[in-house]
C-alpha cells in the first residue's frame, strides 16, 4: 500500500509503474552513493507488498533435501553463522527504454516496465548462505539440480493468482544469501521483509522477496516466472511467432554501463573538458569491472577512466565513475560509454545487437546527446 511505500521509499523516487509499485532513483542520486541508501534502492514488484509478521513466519526447506526442516525467524537470525555481502541488484529490465525506443514504429505495442538506467542498487546484505541451510537439511539428494524460491506476494499470470516463484541452479548455493538485513537494518516490507533471497551476479528476478519456501528440484522451476518470463530470445523471434520453449532462462547479468551526467538534451558549458559520471556493472562471468571508457564523439575516440576515478572494487558490485573528458568545442555531441571486465568482455555497440522481443538485458553502449558550448 502507499502507506508502506511512503514509509520505506524516498519521495524523489521516479515511478515507472504505479501499480504494482515500481520505482527507480534519479540519475543524480544513483551516482552519489557506492552503497545505495535503502530509501533510494530501486523497487521491482509484480504484485502486492505483503506485510508479514516475523514472529509467525516460517521458512520451509524441502523437496530433494535429505531432511526437510522448517526454521523460525529467530533461529535464522541467531542459529547459524551469518555472512554479509556487498552486492548490486540489477533488474534485467534496466535500460529497457532503449530497446523500446528501437522498436517504436515496428511494433504495435510496447511491453514490460519502461525502466531507464536506474533499476539497480547496491547494498550490504546480511543473512545465512543457502549452502549453510541446505547443509542443515543434511545436504541435497543426488537428483537435485535447481533450488526453487517461493515469495508470498500474489500476482496474476494468465488471469490466475499465483505466488512469485523462481529457481536458481545449485552451483549458486554458496553465493546466495538468505537475507534479513539490508545495510545493517532489518529488511523493510518493500524489499521483502522479513526474509529474501539475494543471488549475487544474477538478474534481480532470482532474488525472491517475502521468501517462505525453499525447495530442491531435479529441474528448473516450472512456475511461470521461470518458464514464461525472464527468457532471452533470438533476434528473429517476435512476440507474434515465439514459443516460450524457444527462449533460454536468463541467469547472470552481462556487463553494462550508463552515463548519469550530463543528461540527454542538456546544454553543457565547458572549457574543453566535460565531467561525465555513471555506473558500470558486470554480473555473470567476471565479477567486477576492470576498465571504463568514455567517448565524446559517438565512439570514435575513447578516453579511459583511470582507476582513481572508479569506485572501490567489491566482488559482486558496480563501480561508479567520474571523469573529465576532452570535448569538442561547439555543437551537438554524442557521448557514449563502455565497460570491460576481467575476462575482456565488453558491451555490444548497438541496441539492435542485443535486441530481443521481451526486451531484457539491454547492455549495448549507452548514448546521450548534449549541446556543447565552449
Ligand atoms: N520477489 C517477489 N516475491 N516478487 C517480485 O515481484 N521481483 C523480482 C525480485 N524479487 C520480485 C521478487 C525482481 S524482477 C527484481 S529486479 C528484484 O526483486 C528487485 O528487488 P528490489 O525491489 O528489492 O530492488
Ligand atoms: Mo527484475
Amino acid at each position: 500500500s502507499w502507506e508502506t511505500i511512503k514509509k520505506d521509499k524516498d519521495r524523489s523516487m521516479l515511478h515507472v509503474l504505479s501499480f504494482p509499485y515500481n520505482g527507480e532513483a534519479t540519475k543524480d542520486d544513483i551516482v552519489k552513493h557506492v552503497i545505495t541508501p535503502n530509501p533510494l534502492h530501486f523497487v521491482r514488484n509484480h504484485g502486492n507488498i505483503p506485510i508479514i509478521d516475523a514472529n509467525t513466519w516460517l521458512l520451509e526447506l524441502g523437496g530433494l533435501v535429505n531432511q526437510p526442516k522448517s526454521i523460525k525467524f529467530d533461529q535464522l537470525k541467531s542459529g547459524f553463522p551469518t555472512k554479509t555481502v556487498t552486492a548490486t541488484l540489477v533488474c534485467s529490465g534496466t535500460r529497457r527504454k532503449e530497446q523500446q525506443m528501437e522498436a517504436l514504429g515496428e511494433f504495435d505495442e510496447l511491453i514490460n516496465a519502461p525502466w531507464t538506467e536506474q533499476a539497480l542498487g547496491t547494498a550490504r546484505w546480511t543473512g545465512v548462505t543457502l549452502k549453510t541451510l541446505v547443509d542443515y537439511c543434511g545436504g541435497l539428494r543426488d537428483e537435485a539440480t535447481d533450488i526453487e524460491f517461493y515469495g508470498a506476494d500474489t500476482y496474476f499470470k494468465r488471469n490466475k493468482p499465483d505466488n512469485y516463484i523462481v529457481s536458481i541452479p545449485i552451483r549458486k548455493m554458496e553465493d546466495t544469501i538468505i537475507a534479513f538485513e539490508m545495510n545493517g537494518e532489518l529488511l523493510t516490507p518493500t524489499h521483502g521483509a522479513p526474509v529474501r533471497a539475494v543471488v549475487p551476479g544474477y538478474i534481480g528476478a532470482r532474488s525472491v522477496k517475502w521468501l517462505y519456501r525453499i525447495k530442491a528440484l531435479p529441474h528448473p522451476s516450472l512456475a511461470p516466472v521461470q518458464s514464461e518470463e525472464y527468457l532471452y530470445f533470438t533476434h528473429q523471434m517476435g512476440k507474434h511467432n515465439f514459443r516460450w520453449s524457444d527462449g533460454f532462462q536468463i541467469g547472470g547479468m552481462p556487463i553494462s554501463s550508463a552515463i548519469m551526467s550530463p543528461k540527454n538534451g542538456e546544454v553543457v558549458y565547458h572549457n574543453g573538458k566535460v565531467k561525465v559520471t555513471g555506473w558500470a556493472y558486470t554480473g555473470g562471468t567476471s565479477n567486477w569491472v576492470e576498465r571504463v571508457e568514455v567517448s565524446p564523439n559517438g565512439g570514435s575516440d575513447w578516453y579511459p577512466v583511470s582507476t582513481a576515478q572508479l569506485s572501490q572494487k567489491f566482488w559482486w558490485a558496480w563501480r561508479l565513475f567520474a571523469v573529465e573528458v576532452p570535448t569538442p568545442a561547439q555543437g551537438y555531441l554524442d557521448f557514449t560509454v563502455r565497460a570491460w571486465d576481467g575476462n575482456m568482455n565488453t558491451q555490444p555497440t548497438l541496441v539492435r545487437d542485443g535486441w530481443n522481443w521481451d526486451t531484457h538485458v539491454t547492455n549495448s553502449c549507452h548514448h546521450i546527446q548534449i549541446y556543447s558550448v565552449n
